[in-house]
């Protein structure tokens, strides 16, 4: 299923703003079929192993609290061309920045607490999905 396949967290932020039904709705509705899915707290070495790519970038430490600081959702979702349409349905890093109707724009708070995850390339999907999902947990 390579290229078909991404990862998204729903993070802290949206948990927290009980978003998890609409996000997932409009996940669903953009044909996105759910692979694994589950809800856990990240530790704080999690967070960093997961965000190890961003190790030198001056958000790091925030971004490890943030990642630890609450419930997210974990999931991989399948369908044609999975990564970038994926990019394309939650918008811009920076909500501000983020198109109209795009999870981003509608659900996160801010730059760093920007309510999901997508994986940015078909390496890191497999890389991001293996982190969290064995081949039992998917479906
Ligand atoms: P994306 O999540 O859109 O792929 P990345 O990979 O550049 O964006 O950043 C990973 C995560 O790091 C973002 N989702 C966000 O939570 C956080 N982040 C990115 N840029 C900043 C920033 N300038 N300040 C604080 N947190 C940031």
């Amino acid at each position: 299923m390579t290229g078909n396949i991404t990862f998204t967290m729903l993070k802290p932020d949206a948990v927290e703003a009980n978003s998890i039904g609409p996000i997932l709705a409009m996940i669903n509705k953009a044909g996105f079929k759910i692979l694994a899915m589950k809800y856990m707290c990240l530790t704080k070495k999690q967070a960093g192993q997961f965000y190890a790519v961003h190790k030198e970038r001056p958000f790091y430490g925030e971004l490890i609290e943030y990642m630890s600081s609450g419930p997210i959702v974990a999931a991989i979702l399948s369908k044609e061309n999975a990564v970038l349409d994926y990019r394309q349905l939650i918008g811009a890093t920076d909500p501000s920045k983020a198109d109209e109707g795009t999870i981003r724009k509608l659900f996160a708070k801010s730059i760093a607490a920007n309510a999901v995850h997508g994986s940015d390339s078909d390496e890191n999907a497999n890389i991001e999905s293996n982190f969290f999902f064995s081949q039992l947990e998917r479906f």
